[in-house]
């Protein structure tokens, strides 16, 4: 029998650093389940791999600051996250660490085939250091005033603000973040993977996934725009994976502390976790078969910040090592938003895994959040339409259809399936139905777009509804018995159906389903096209899927979020009535609003307050100039609804062309926030 194509998914491996929260859940880690679940129920051969991703400077601070070492930070949240995903019914083969001997290994393994390819550029360089601790300042060991916007406490590594990458010597006034000294530059050696040389290669692989989003695409191309930077794969610091020791001899160094950059070793962590899934399978070279063979579909599930880690840097160490297959997609989410505010951490302004675990249903969670996810723009979670979509769409369509056909079949057919007889018009609709959704609700799973699966799931679960309320077989079951249990036969197939296509969003639900009509655990995709439940089987008794929220408990959340403050709220600028000039409704109707969305974004060369984008405007695409450089990098901007003013005469700003003007709010501060629309609709809307 020929071999099935393998499939092998991996989610971005999360900082084992604090608890995950439900913009994790949102970006890489749901519509990964669901796509690796739907695969099971098709027979394919897939495997899901993930981890904590536990080096990196943030861990080493969080361990300062509490008094502890790193290791007992990544110890305490590899454990926490592991135990929330597996409550949340994330289905990983396997959830490794990078921390392990193994991936330690693996990762020295790696680096030391690209040196013995001399890949690398070896530089002696000055950099910051901290006379007091004595440790070199990389990343977010140093903090400063961005060069870029002037915010005064950028990381060495990113500007939180303006969203810049930034590398430590760029900073303004630097400092260290460990004891705020003055940091003086000292001599080091590090290793630099040279992109600039690998990008027509990179170029040329993405050219041939112009399938991939357009928001993926975007972000790319606008890397490309720039040119590929040469970039640094190694750190001096004590926590890491220790770059090989013969390695370090050949430049006189001391291997313990020089570490491999976390994001060098980090997407090898992939690897090291699939290869701890083989050993535990008990057959250690069956990682090969994976990560090693060129028809693998490889398929990465990130969130957007992680878009040129998984796209441009692990894509080009992949390739300069030459045994790995390359990613067939990074189907990358944007971000999910929380009540209209963005999601902060640092502020306890996020819903937590493990506290929601607490006090709600996993697939309440896991179906509201794959109903509205941030596929290919920022999306908002509310804790109101958490509320309205689990008690109007899983409890009163399909809790209460599965409620009420089990119920019936108990109350009026002794527990059994009811014999199926002559199909009527309306019968046989539903039987079309059963038939046909299976393949539809796959593809679009195929094409990642979950929000559309969810949609047309919960369609087939309201035709199910309705055809049970338009049978009335509480009055057949006198008037025409045969033809009540026709109707209550097919509604225990279609509640079979919905099961199984619900699995990949609804696992616990759909195992209680199967348990109420005794099907357990043998259920395939293809199952679900058929009628497969034979008359006068027993089934079980009908039980409550889904009990509604109360208004109360979602208060006490709304709440919640309110006393954790929502970050940088926007104080709203009064403008006093005198400053404020009146105009003719006439003159404002002249000026056309149209919504459009932002394709690509590249800054305009010497102008650092300036961003040449190109913009969808329904019919048309257009190219604007806008002076927000200062506040959005151009890679955040890819994907974003704005407001333009599309009747403006063109005009040429610093040598380009400028076809339009973007609408933004700036208050006095020198804050500024572009306008968006809240909801879904196309570009080229009219604004009126
Ligand atoms: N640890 C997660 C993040 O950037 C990062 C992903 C690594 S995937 C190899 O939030
Ligand atoms: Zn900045």
């Amino acid at each position: 029998m020929e071999s099935k194509q393998r499939i092998l998914v991996t989610s971005a491996l999360p900082y084992a650093n604090g608890p995950i929260h439900l913009g994790h859940l949102a970006g890489a880690y749901l519509p990964a389940d669901i796509f690796v679940r739907y695969h099971r129920l098709k027979g394919s051969d897939v495997i899901y791999i993930c981890g904590s991703d536990e080096h990196g400077v943030p861990i080493m601070l969080r361990a300062r600051a509490e008094g502890v070492s790193p290791q007992d930070i990544v110890d305490r949240y590899h454990e926490l996250n592991k135990k929330s995903f597996a409550a949340f019914g994330m289905s990983f083969d396997f959830y490794g660490r990078t921390s392990s001997p193994v991936h330690h290994r693996t990762s020295q393994d790696f680096f030391r085939r690209l040196n013995e390819k001399n890949i690398f550029i070896v530089k002696k360089e000055k950099q910051l250091y901290d006379p007091e601790a004595k440790i070199f300042l990389a990343d977010r060991f140093v903090r400063g005033t961005c060069p870029k916007c002037g915010y005064e406490d950028a990381y060495g590594d990113q500007c939180e603000k303006c969203g810049s990458s930034l590398s430590p010597a760029d900073l303004i006034d630097p400092r260290s973040a460990i004891t705020n000294a003055e940091p003086v530059m000292k001599e080091t050696v590090h290793w630099y993977l040279p992109l600039a040389r690998f990008q027509k290669k990179l170029e040329k692989w993405i050219n041939e996934h112009q399938d991939w989003k357009p928001n993926v695409l975007g972000q790319i191309k606008s890397w490309f725009a720039d040119g590929l930077k040469d970039r640094a794969v190694t750190r001096d610091l004590p926590w890491g994976v220790s770059i090989p020791e013969d390695i370090a001899r050949e430049h006189g160094i001391d291997a313990s502390g020089k570490v491999l950059y976390v994001w060098f070793d980090a997407p090898i962590g992939y690897i090291s976790a699939t290869i701890e899934w083989a050993e535990e399978k008990g057959d250690p070279d069956l990682w090969k078969a994976y990560w090693q063979d060129q028809s693998t579909r490889l398929i990465h599930f990130i969130g957007k910040d992680n878009i040129v880690f998984h796209c441009i840097i692990f894509p080009a160490m992949l390739m300069e090592h030459g045994d790995y297959v390359l990613p067939e997609n990074v189907p990358a989410n944007e971000f999910l938003n929380l009540e209209g505010n963005k999601l902060s951490t640092s502020r306890n302004y996020a819903v937590w895994l493990d506290d929601y675990l607490q006090k709600f249903e996993p697939d309440s969670l896991r179906y509201v959040l794959a109903g509205n996810l941030p596929e290919t723009r920022d999306a908002d979670f509310s804790w109101k339409d958490f509320q309205a979509r689990h008690n109007n769409e899983l409890a009163d369509i399909l809790g209460n259809f599965v409620n009420r056909t089990v119920t019936f079949a108990h109350k009026y057919f002794s527990g059994k399936v009811p014999p199926l007889g002559e199909l009527d018009e309306m019968d046989r609709q539903l039987v079309e139905k059963i038939k046909t959704y299976p393949s539809r609700l796959g593809e679009l799973i195929e094409k990642y777009q979950f929000k559309n699966y969810i949609r047309e799931f919960m369609d087939l679960a309201r035709f199910a509804n309705k055809y049970f309320n338009d049978k009335e077989p509480w009055k057949t079951r006198k008037e025409n018995p045969q033809a009540c249990a026709t109707t209550i036969n097919l509604c225990l197939q279609t509640a079979k159906t919905l099961s199984i296509v619900a699995e990949p969003v609804l696992p616990f639900t759909a195992r209680r389903i199967w348990k109420m009509l005794n099907v357990e655990n043998s259920q395939t995709w293809d199952d679900a096209t058929k009628l497969t439940l034979d008359d006068g089987a027993e089934i079980q008794p009908a039980e409550i899927l889904f009990t509604k929220i109360e208004d109360d408990v979602i208060q006490k959340e709304i709440e919640r979020l309110q006393q954790a403050g929502a970050p940088n709220e926007q104080k709203a600028v009064e403008k006093k009535e005198t400053e404020m000039e009146r105009i003719s409704f006439d003159d404002f109707k002249k000026v056309e609003l149209r919504v459009a969305t932002i394709l690509e974004a590249k800054k305009v060369e010497k102008a650092d307050k300036l961003l040449q984008l190109q913009i969808d405007l329904g019919e048309e695409k257009r190219q604007i100039v806008a002076g927000i450089a200062q506040h959005y990098s151009p890679e955040e901007l890819v994907g974003k609804r704005i407001i333009v003013v599309a009747n403006l005469e063109p005009a040429k700003i610093r040598g380009v062309e400028s076809n339009g003007m973007l609408l933004a709010a700036s208050d006095s501060e020198g804050n500024l926030t572009l306008l968006t629309v809240d909801n879904e609709i196309a570009n080229g809307s009219k604004i009126s």
